[in-house]
């Protein structure tokens, strides 16, 4: 892992190969935030800001993998972290991303 990032072939990790590993690193996740963001408004149906389990669901119907709704109701516990019933964008940022 070190060693993939030593640029300079000195087989130590110096502070500006760290920086710009880290800066590569956030304006992925960064980047990452924004689509999720994006998609978060699509699923969101009514724009009430929130996940309900159906707008998930109908999500899911849309794409070509057959959901039970087990399997749904597995899915949405995942991301409703704080179990509201709702899924917000942080709980889905978290879910996706690690927060
Ligand atoms: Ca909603
Ligand atoms: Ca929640």
């Amino acid at each position: 892992m070190m060693q993939k990032f030593d640029n300079d072939g000195t087989n130590s990790l110096t502070f500006d190969e760290f920086i710009e590993v880290y800066t590569k690193c956030l304006s992925y996740k960064s980047k990452r935030e924004e689509e999720i963001r994006e998609q978060f408004k699509i699923m969101d149906k009514n724009g009430d800001g929130k996940l309900s389990c159906e707008e998930l669901k109908e999500l899911l119907m849309e794409g070509d993998e057959a959901f039970s709704d087990t399997e749904l109701r597995m899915v949405f516990e995942e991301f409703d972290k704080n179990n509201d019933g709702i899924v917000d964008i942080s709980e889905l940022l978290e879910a996706l991303i690690g927060g």
